[in-house]
């Protein structure tokens, strides 16, 4: 299988790291094609936990060659932070490869992202702070900074000074902010390029002639699917594409060359930030999700609401993405409970609805239609197959796999490399 994307069919934080990190050394190039360092993705190797936020996760197997693709925003800084974190940890970073016409996260992006989110109140998105949205919206607006911007000086000036142009303006006059030095941005920039020199690249070239060579290209999912700018759960949704068409838009490999598509999906949902979850708990039993789950964000470490399994939002995303497979992910999570709700449809003002409202007022009216499954109540944490699973188990992932439109590949029951049953 050549190329294949692993997404998140949620709304983020369902482990497409550890799944990432599952095909392993199959994989020659994994690559990540939008959002930032508002990711966070997990992995445990051999009892080591490492956080990815903006490298792909592939930067732990070695042999496989790390690809920023032109769909990611670049904070350079924070970029290499992680790299020498993975360093000091012994984490060969060598292979990684950056694209020319990735967008720049600059100093002013992180502060138009915090500057907006306060000046918004009670209407806030609750973003990861990191300046996604505003480098996206000048990427939209044609006055983004590319990392190839880097390398003629006079180009980056004139770039630089024309975006803080009109940003200047709306600081001062709208949010009664000082300027920002364009000079101080510049020179902070420029701080960067003998690093990242080396690593810039034509990504889609290259991965393009990866794949007329045989190899395997692994596109990893960041945030997720009801997080997409078009399909999620707008405005409460991040800046960029995570659905599948975004790996190819991200990445300049055509969605023809795309034999795989996972979507990675939680024995139960979470959500960080403000918007819509019609499964959310606001009981014990959700403060049991969160403490059993481990629910605390990887990159900001915010709390994460948690509620039941939606299969509304599962056989949405199965739709949008033209998912191939899921993984599910976390089912040793649900051993404490003895009867499981999951929900199979919406109540939406008085009337049944089995897929996903068409309008986001709809959406904010769903009250979920439960069915209950009765639960297992043992530690399933060392089943190595499906077989060795409890009965109860067994029947609450193949009822979730009949009501989410596409098969289930594989069953996540710890976070170890190890801890994963493939079932096909
Ligand atoms: P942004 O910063 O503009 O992308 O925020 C917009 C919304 O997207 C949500 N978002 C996320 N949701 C879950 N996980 C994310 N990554 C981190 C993680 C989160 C963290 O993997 O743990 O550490 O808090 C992520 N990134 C963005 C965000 O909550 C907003 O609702
Ligand atoms: P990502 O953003 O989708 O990569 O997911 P995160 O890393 O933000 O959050 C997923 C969390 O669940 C991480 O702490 C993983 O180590 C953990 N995890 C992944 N799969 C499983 C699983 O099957 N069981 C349990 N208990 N934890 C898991
Ligand atoms: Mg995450």
């Amino acid at each position: 299988m050549p190329a294949i994307v692993i997404l998140g069919a949620q709304w983020g934080d369902e482990g497409k790291g550890k799944a990432t990190d599952q095909l392993g050394s199959t994989i020659d190039y994994c690559v990540r094609t939008s959002g930032g360092n508002n990711a966070g993705h997990t992995i445990v190797v051999n009892g080591e936990k490492f956080a990815t936020h903006l490298l792909p996760s592939g930067i732990l197997t070695p042999g496989c060659t790390p690809v920023i693709a032109n769909g990611v925003v670049v904070d350079a800084g924070a970029l290499f932070r992680e790299v020498d974190g993975m360093e000091a940890r012994g984490v060969d970073t060598s292979r990684l490869v950056v694209s020319a016409n990735a967008h720049l996260i600059t100093s002013y992006h992180t502060t138009m992202d915090k500057v907006t989110e306060r000046f918004l109140g009670k209407n806030q998105i609750g973003t990861t702070g990191r300046g996604i949205g505003p480098t996206y919206a000048d990427k939209i607006n044609r006055t983004g900074i590319r990392v190839a911007d880097l390398l003629d000086e006079k180009i980056l000036r004139d770039k630089v000074e024309a975006a803080l142009d009109l940003k200047n303006q709306i600081l001062a006059k709208v949010y009664n902010r000082r300027a920002i030095d364009p000079d101080q941005v510049v020179e902070e920039l420029l701080s960067y390029v003998d690093r990242l020199r080396p690593m810039i690249a034509d990504t889609g070239l290259l991965l393009n002639r990866a794949l007329d060579a045989g190899e395997t290209v692994l596109f990893e999912g960041a945030q997720a699917t009801m997080l997409d700018v078009d399909h999620g759960t707008y405005p409460y949704v991040t800046s960029s594409s995570p659905v599948s068409g975004g790996a190819s838009t991200g990445s300049g490999v055509g969605p023809t060359r795309i034999d795989r598509v996972i979507g990675v999906i939680k024995a139960y949902t979470t959500r960080v930030g403000a918007g819509p979850f019609p499964t959310e708990l606001f009981d014990a039993d959700g403060e049991r999700l969160w403490e059993i789950g481990g629910e605390v964000g990887v990159s900001t470490g915010r709390n994460r609401r948690c509620g039941w399994y939606d299969a509304v939002v599962a056989r949405y995303a199965a739709r949008v993405n033209g998912l191939t497979e899921f993984c599910l992910t976390k089912l040793d999570v649900l051993g404490a409970w003895d009867r499981i709700p999951v929900c199979v449809g919406y109540d939406v003002d008085g009337e049944r609805q089995d897929e996903m409202p068409m309008t986001q007022t709809e959406f904010h009216h769903a009250k979920p239609i439960y069915e209950y499954f009765d639960g297992w109540q043992t530690d399933i944490s060392a089943c190595r197959s499906f077989e060795e699973l409890p009965k109860n188990a067994q029947l609450y992932v193949r009822a979730l796999e009949e009501m989410s439109g596409s098969p289930f590949w594989a069953v996540g029951v710890g976070p170890g490399r190890e801890q994963t049953i493939v079932l096909r």
